[in-house]
């Protein structure tokens, strides 16, 4: 069976480079302890080689665990953390050198482009360069942006993009935004432990119930990590937005926000390998809006693959979650 797995990080010397600037200044931004850990002058991580590595270790892991592809993306915090100017030259490189070993090993690797949000214009243009010109699959976005999120006017663009160019938009987390990481600052909690999901799944949250979505109909969201508990939330989110005690609405939507989820998202299994959790996740969201992923090189590749081997559903559904799903969604052939 094919297995296209569709969170797989990567990243490219200059980027690394420039994030190990970013690790030699002390800051409070929450992504700064991941930074110095991977490319801090002190650090004996082995991610940042295994980040690095695409056709040596990678490829003859893929093998090894009968995985037929990786959907590649630039590993967060991405471009987000460099001025605007630097995001966007780095950006582009990115999607250079993307394009060039998706282009080496078209069976082997599929590629979301890079872009960096805050030069809004810029970032619409590369996007549709990477479609057009360098025919990758999506775009991969680390949620927000010196602390601002997608649903932001001044992002528009970039909704607006992803929209024309029928591409879906994968939001990958980082650490939360100044705003909302007073509490994440102990015991660990930034990280995927906990901050991550909840970085993404309130940035989520912000697109639904802005309205955005009325908007930019037609456009597609995947997020990972099993929907970053947004499937298990749902029925109160309908609930208590539809009878909210404090009402903040704006606009009135035109659906509830679970219909928004299920017509303008798809999620992964990317980290979260919980059986429960994924026989749950599809009998609420539907076989077609669930994606398999693995999360290389922060999660292992054996348990990801033994845990979609073995998950209880039949071998139509494992297909569309193996593969299916992401060669409609990604339009991968
Ligand atoms: C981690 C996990 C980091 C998954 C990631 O991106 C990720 C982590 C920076 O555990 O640090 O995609
Ligand atoms: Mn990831």
């Amino acid at each position: 069976m094919r297995k296209i797995a569709t969170e797989e990080a990567f990243s490219i010397p200059e980027i690394a480079d420039a994030l190990e600037e970013v690790a030699a200044t002390p800051s409070l931004d929450s992504d700064y302890w991941l930074v110095d850990a991977i490319y801090g002058a002190e650090s004996k991580s082995p991610l940042r080689s295994k980040l690095l590595d695409l056709e040596d270790e990678r490829l003859a892991e893929m093998d090894a665990n009968g995985v037929s592809m990786h959907l590649l993306s630039l590993t967060a915090p991405g471009v987000q953390m460099f001025d605007a100017d630097t995001a966007c030259g780095l950006a582009e490189l990115a999607n250079d050198r993307l394009a060039e070993v998706v282009r080496r090993h078209p069976d082997r690797f599929a590629g979301l482009a890079t872009f960096a949000p805050h030069a809004p214009r810029r970032a619409a243009e590369e996007m549709a360069r990477a479609i057009e010109s360098l025919h990758l699959n999506g775009f991969i976005v680390n949620s927000h942006t010196n602390n601002e999120y997608l649903d932001n006017r001044k992002y528009w663009p970039i909704l607006e993009a992803a929209e024309d160019l029928d591409r879906c938009v994968y939001i990958h987390p980082r650490g939360p935004s100044a705003g909302l990481v007073g509490p994440f600052r102990d015991y660990g909690l930034a990280g995927a432990t906990w901050g991550y999901g909840i970085e993404v799944s309130t940035h989520a949250l912000r697109l639904i119930l802005s309205g955005v979505l009325d908007r930019f109909p037609r456009l597609q969201l995947c997020i990972g990590h099993m929907g970053e508990a947004i499937p298990f939330w749902l029925w109160r989110i309908d609930n208590r937005w539809r009878m909210s005690t404090v009402p903040q609405r704006g606009k009135p939507l035109e659906l509830t926000p679970s219909e928004y989820f299920k017509r303008n998202f798809v999620i992964t299994t990317s980290g979260q390998e919980n059986p429960l959790a994924l026989d749950y996740s599809i009998k609420t969201l539907g076989i077609d809006n669930v994606l398999w992923a693995i999360d290389h090189p922060y999660q292992p590749t054996a348990p990801a693959v033994s845990f979609m081997d073995n998950a209880p559903v039949t071998e139509e559904e494992r297909e569309k979650l193996y593969h299916l799903n992401a060669e409609r969604v990604f339009h991968i052939i």
